[in-house]
């Protein structure tokens, strides 16, 4: 089975763009191939955070992503900072990767700019993204189009230490997933809904009550013809509900424009399946929300599964940089 490796970071409200774009696949993938998913609490350190807020925040990503369906007996789910590989394989990346080349990293580029404090953290960022991917024997990492770079430079890192050191890492490759739709904000159907959005309404946070997610489909920006198409460039608001519609049932945009010749139908239709959706995942995050001895539980047991890989890996790669055993 293919090993596949994916990250989130775990500040920032989860919405329905997150849950579309990347987590439903992640749900999908535990099945097909042999799954790592990280909650990379020492990524989100490079920006400065409240101690008390990001303690809150990875327990809470943690129990949204059991909620969405991830299974930890049958993916490793694990968060980062439990396993001390991966700050230790961090360094090694750093010595391998140059200046140069980090340099070059956009998304440095954009943070950076808009950061008043620029830890020497957000510069080697992808040195601990690299770590992260190789310490676990890393095939394919499943990632939006804005990580294809630090994938990129994951892959360069991995052959530079080969060829210095020896055959030490797996090379890596990114795949975007082609499924997983891009959720458009149902006020401005041109941005991607992001959770920096100009207005609360057209953002569906996956963890907001399920009247206030209705309330903001029925609302939803379409445009003043009646057509239902699937015609993005042309129909951006009709298009992004098509999508999401299709997204949660598994069905197809132009296919499910067919079904429609009025914009009303569409919107309750679309509200409806994504409370669906959205209804038992809430569900279960209450239930690991108030229990979280049980989640502590289940990341113990993913933290062990993981750690037992990339202990495996760093040892290997100690010993082929000629560092003495301990
Ligand atoms: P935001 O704009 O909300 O900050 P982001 O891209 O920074 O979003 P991340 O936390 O970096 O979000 O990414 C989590 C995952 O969600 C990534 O795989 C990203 O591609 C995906 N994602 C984020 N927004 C959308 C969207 N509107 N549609 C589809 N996928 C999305
Ligand atoms: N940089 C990624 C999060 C991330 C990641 C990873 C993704 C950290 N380590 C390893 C894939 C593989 C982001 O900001 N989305």
């Amino acid at each position: 089975m293919t090993r596949v490796f994916s990250g989130i970071q775990p500040t920032g409200e989860i919405h329905l763009g997150n849950y579309l774009g990347a987590l439903r696949n992640w749900q999908k993938m535990q099945h097909e191939c042999d799954a790592v998913y990280c909650i990379v609490d020492l990524h989100a350190l490079t920006v400065p955070q409240d101690p008390k807020e990001l303690h809150a925040a990875t327990l809470r990503m943690a129990q949204l992503l059991l909620a969405t369906g991830i299974d930890p007996e049958k993916a490793t789910m694990f968060v980062q900072s439990h396993v001390r590989e991966h700050t230790e394989g961090g360094w090694l990346m750093e010595t391998t990767v140059s200046f140069g080349e980090l340099r070059r990293m956009t998304q440095f580029k954009d943070k950076s700019e808009r950061a008043d404090f620029i830890s020497a953290g957000l510069f080697t960022y992808p040195a601990l993204q690299a770590a992260d991917i190789l310490l676990h024997d890393t095939e394919e990492v499943p990632v939006g189009e804005d990580q294809k770079q630090h994938i990129e430079i994951t892959r360069d890192i991995a052959e530079r230490f080969n060829s210095r050191y020896g055959e030490t890492f797996v090379l890596p490759k990114a795949v975007i997933p082609k499924t997983g739709a891009r959720v458009m904000d149902l006020q401005n159907p041109e941005n991607k809904m992001s959770k920096s959005a100009e207005s609360p309404q057209g953002l569906v946070k996956l963890l907001e009550p399920l009247k206030s997610i209705e309330k903001k489909f029925k609302r939803a920006v379409t445009d003043t013809e009646t057509e239902v198409r699937y015609d993005p460039a042309a129909k951006p608001g009709v298009s992004n509900l098509l999508s999401i519609l299709a997204a949660v049932t598994d069905g197809d945009p132009h296919e499910l424009a067919k079904g429609y010749t009025q914009y009303g139908p569409l919107k309750t239709d679309t509200a409806e399946a994504v409370v669906e959706a959205i209804r038992p995942i809430q569900a279960r995050y209450e239930e690991l929300a108030n229990d979280p001895a049980e989640t502590a539980r289940l990341l113990g047991l993913g933290a062990d599964k993981a750690r037992e890989v990339a202990a495996r890996t760093i040892a290997r790669a100690k010993k082929n940089l000629g560092l003495l055993e301990g």
